[in-house]
């Protein structure tokens, strides 16, 4: 029998402050609660939010209007505790996929005066930056696009842009942007590439250059895309919402405190709000992203689903927390007060939670946009400092078997991710260490200066050779039988 907490929202009202692009699961149960909690806590805000999705989902976005943009989020701290919360700070939902009507609308709200900050979840490859080097893809079709057609943007920067452009000429002060996405520096990472798509020089590169704010923000809540089976816990709570979202009870935020135009007083909803916000980044980047990967490439590889069955096989267990201690704490640099072995200790409690279906496959998803930050940029600093990195080696092992190769006992298997073209054409032409060497040289995911030692190559070659030899499962266990 479950135990469930409902938290209602109290009749309230929110003008629209907010403007979000990507109303995905992750934003729905992350940035909206804690604007929900403090909507019920005041009883009114000018924090309401309009949220957008630019490429994908037109049906939620509807769902959602058809219910007044209210939802619920499902908060399962175990199988029984579970807090059931309502959110009404949603107050619109746009679609601004197909151009036309809707993106006008959201162009509108983003340059009212009204609206003061714009927050994103487009993922990483939304911001169309190559992610070895962060600089913008000039080559990548929607934004020749957006360069061409400025006023009709289809991508994030080039909306953010033309938002700030119709503001600077209307006179109408900037909002400030906060990405909440999973990349390092991800407020520069932001700015990098709107600031990509301005003509240099021009008055409204320099008008942005001095007047938008950028901060870098931490987001973690763990929150699987939502499935047959979520809905059908949901429904033995007696909630039947087709736009319910739902997460594990865990949540953190820590934001840059830098928002010219006001903010909500997140504090007091337990924000974090510092100056610096890299080294918490770097924290959650490497342990818990940089985790979750190994648990989706290597833990798939060995017959796995789920992250909670992936945590569960004592082997992988043991590889996980190795890869903490020796491969990923070493690389911090925290203040004195964050107990980094404590954080990693709760990270496998977390995985561990069996009430959440985390598909690794959800994990494994665009994986070329998420190694770098999450593994390449310690192993380069391991390596730097005479320190060994095998198990990013085995991860990096893995991910190239998953992405050329199908899956052990299951027939479908896709690639999603946006250099899978790329992969399918690297595995018909090359084989065994070949293939690993023409991994190594793609530069959109690996430094060059990482790739041109022999110590990273031979660590990946000598990782894929023994994978090839043993199989995922006996590797694991020969490996945890050594350590
Ligand atoms: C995950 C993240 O899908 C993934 O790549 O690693 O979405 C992860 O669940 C969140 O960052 C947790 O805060």
């Amino acid at each position: 029998m479950s135990v469930v907490q409902r938290v209602p929202s109290a009749p309230t009202a929110a003008e629209i402050g907010i403007v979000h692009l990507g109303l995905g699961a992750f934003h729905r149960a992350h940035q909206a609660v804690y604007l929900q909690r403090n909507l019920n806590r005041h009883g009114e805000s000018q924090w309401g939010v309009c949220s957008a999705n630019l490429r994908s989902n037109r049906a939620l976005v509807e769902q959602l209007r058809a219910q007044q943009c209210r939802y619920a989020v499902a908060e399962y701290r175990d199988r029984e505790q579970v807090t059931l919360r309502e959110i009404t700070v949603v107050r619109e939902a746009l679609y601004a996929g197909d151009g036309g009507d809707e993106l006008e609308l959201l162009l509108q709200r983003m340059a009212d005066p009204r609206t003061r900050i714009v927050t994103l979840t487009v993922t990483e490859k939304g911001y169309c930056l190559s992610p070895a080097t962060g600089q913008l893809r000039l080559q990548d079709p929607a934004i020749i696009h957006d360069l061409a057609h400025p006023q009709t943007p289809r991508t994030a920067p080039g909306i953010v842009l033309e938002a700030l452009r119709r503001r600077h000429v209307a006179g109408i002060p900037a909002f400030t942007v906060l990405c909440c996405d999973n990349m390092p520096d991800n407020g520069q990472r932001t700015r990098q590439a709107v600031m990509g798509l301005t003509v240099k020089g021009s008055e409204l590169a320099q008008w942005i250059e001095q007047h938008v704010a950028f901060p870098g923000c931490m987001v973690d809540r763990i929150v699987p895309a939502m499935d047959a089976q979520a809905f059908s816990g949901l429904e033995q709570l007696g909630c039947q919402d087709p736009a319910a979202v739902v997460c594990e009870s865990f949540s953190q935020w820590v934001i840059e405190d830098h928002f010219p135009q006001g903010r909500p007083d997140w504090e007091v909803e337990g924000v974090q709000m510092v100056t610096d916000v890299r080294p918490f980044e770097t924290m959650k980047l490497r342990m818990l992203n940089g985790s979750h990967s190994l648990l989706a490439y290597i833990g798939l590889l060995a017959g796995h689903e789920t992250v909670f069955e992936a945590i569960s096989d004592p082997h992988l267990l043991r590889f996980i927390q190795r890869y903490m201690a020796q491969e990923a704490a070493p690389t911090l640099d925290m203040p004195p007060q964050i107990d980094v072995s404590g954080y990693g200790r709760d990270l496998c409690a977390r995985f561990a939670n069996d009430s959440l279906q985390h598909r690794l496959r959800q994990i494994a998803m665009d994986g070329s946009q998420k190694l770098p930050q999450r593994w390449l940029q310690g192993a380069q600093e391991l390596l730097d400092a005479g320190h060994g990195m095998d198990c990013i080696a085995l991860g990096i092992a893995a991910w190239i078997r998953y992405c050329t190769q199908p899956l052990p006992g299951r027939d479908a298997h896709v690639v999603d991710d946006p250099l899978s073209a790329t992969f399918a054409d690297l595995a018909g032409r090359f084989d065994g260490a070949q293939r690993v060497d023409a991994f190594l040289d793609l530069e959109q995911v690996f430094p060059v200066v990482l790739s041109a030692r022999a110590d990273f190559r031979d660590a990946v070659q000598g990782a894929y050779r023994a994978l090839e030899r043993n199989g995922m499962a006996s590797h694991l266990k020969t490996l945890a039988a050594h350590n």
